[in-house]
């Protein structure tokens, strides 16, 4: 049975390569091994963030940037079922308002976000990428929600 470290590294060398394929074998390799979603999602943000890092230094460009985004949409969409169901869901009364703030089309991250609240039994509103400081104001008078979470990755352009 391969132990964490070498599961770890092939997930690692899957996204680097670009491998879809590869990548969602690995995670779900990972998964029959019980290891936690949430460790191998964080695994997973750790290799996105020294992507980013490699992006910020002209290392790779938009293309592997965009793939990465696709790669890491790919490995939530198996997670996020794992880690919603080992959380004790109790819906409550409160409403949170949740998006991407005016310039930014960053999704994944809200996703998760999203994902963890609703599973926490909270009802999340969101409005998506790119929005206005005026539709988050509309919609928080509409509803009067307890949260309005912005989610900001890019500077303001
Ligand atoms: C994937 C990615 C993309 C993909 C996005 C795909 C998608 N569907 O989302 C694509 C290719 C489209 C993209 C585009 C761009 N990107 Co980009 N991208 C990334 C990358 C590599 C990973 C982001 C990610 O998904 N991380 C994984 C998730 C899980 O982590 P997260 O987003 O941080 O979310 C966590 C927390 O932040 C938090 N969170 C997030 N939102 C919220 C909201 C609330 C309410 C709360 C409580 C918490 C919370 O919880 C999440 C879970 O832990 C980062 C690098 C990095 N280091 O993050 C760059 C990065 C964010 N991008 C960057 C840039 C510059 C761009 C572009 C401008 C590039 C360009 N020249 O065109 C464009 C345009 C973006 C725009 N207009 O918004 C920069 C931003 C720098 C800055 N601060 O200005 C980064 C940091 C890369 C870098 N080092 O230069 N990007």
């Amino acid at each position: 049975m391969a132990t964490k470290e070498q599961i770890f590294m092939e997930i690692a060398d899957a996204f680097c390569d670009y491998d879809t394929e590869l990548l969602e074998e690995k995670i779900r390799l990972a998964l029959e091994q019980e290891i936690e979603a949430i460790s191998i999602l964080s695994h997973l943000s750790k290799i996105l963030e020294g992507i980013g890092e490699r992006f910020c230094k002209g290392e790779v460009y938009l293309p592997e940037l965009v793939m990465s985004g696709d790669l890491m949409g790919m490995a939530v969409g198996i997670l996020n079922p794992v880690l919603a169901s080992n959380q004790e869901y109790v819906p409550m009364e409160h409403k949170i308002i949740l998006g991407s703030v005016k310039g930014d089309i960053h999704t994944i991250g809200k996703n998760m976000v999203k994902m963890m609240w609703t599973a926490s039994g909270f009802e999340v509103i969101d409005l998506g990428i790119d929005v206005s400081t005026e539709i988050f104001f509309n919609k928080a008078q509409e509803i009067n929600p307890s949260i309005v979470g912005l989610s900001c990755l890019s500077r303001p352009i």
